[in-house]
């Protein structure tokens, strides 16, 4: 028996990136199958396999004697939180208390919030807005209601981390789970060309190429190849 991640599409399932990087964090070996959002069909399928019909969700395989063999994970910060707990010693969280504190707040303050951010610059990871007169074609995005102040909160978070533990990432030297949540928020603003403060520009650009983060991309470029980049370019 295998543990099965159920996932949505690379290249705009944002929460997928997540799980799936927490699966990497933990060591934990997982088979992925991929659930395609947003289609007619798409309710019933997340529904058999997730009770909140939504991806990631993990299904643990494990011995029969295991307490949680067969069991069902369905939120990526229980996925990561179960992962520490069956090995406290592994890449979700940083060893160090005062660093693994931190980086719990951020992991569910990010979790918790930011819908403005993610509904007003949806995910998509192939996709480049456009340059209309030399510029990105932004500002709209931009001032949705709460995208601003939800950004400048993101960077007011970066620029903390970074002063407090010395980046480069979010609790100083290693990747760990609140890298794994930032990321695909990092790629809103690689996605839609917004121009943020020097040192934003670099914790993105730092979230980007992280071998987790490039495996993942590396995927979504796989499955553009697979279903037609013109399908992707048209979401959202
Ligand atoms: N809090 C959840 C959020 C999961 C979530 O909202 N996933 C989205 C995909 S990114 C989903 O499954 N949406 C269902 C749909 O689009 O039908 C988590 O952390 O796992």
């Amino acid at each position: 028996m295998q543990n099965i991640l159920y996932v949505g599409s690379a290249w705009s399932s944002s929460w997928s990136v997540v799980g799936w990087m927490a699966c990497r964090l933990g060591g934990l070996p997982v088979e992925m199958r991929r659930i395609f959002l947003s289609r007619p069909d798409s309710p019933p399928k997340l529904r058999a396999v997730s009770p909140s019909g939504r991806v990631p969700v993990l299904h643990l395989a494990g011995r029969p004697d295991e307490a949680e063999a067969g069991m069902v994970l369905w939120d990526s910060l229980a996925i990561a939180e179960w992962l520490w707990e069956r090995d406290p010693g592994c890449g979700i969280w940083p060893q160090d208390p005062a660093r693994r504190a931190y980086a719990r707040c951020v992991a569910a303050e990010v979790h918790s919030h930011f819908d403005e951010v993610r509904n007003g610059l949806p995910m998509n990871l192939i996709k480049r807005w456009p340059l209309r007169d030399g510029l990105p074609s932004n500002v709209k995005l931009m001032n949705r209601p709460g995208v601003r102040a939800g950004t400048e909160r993101l960077e007011a978070i970066w620029r903390d981390a970074r002063a407090r533990w010395g980046g480069p990432y979010i609790a100083g030297a290693e990747f760990c789970f609140a890298d794994a949540v930032l990321a695909p928020m990092c790629s809103r603003y690689v996605t839609y060309g917004v121009e943020l403060a020097t040192d934003s520009m670099d914790f993105i650009a730092t979230q980007m190429e992280s071998p987790l983060m490039q495996a993942w991309l590396a995927r979504a470029e796989a499955e553009a190849d697979e279903v037609g980049r013109d399908i992707v370019l048209m979401y959202p």
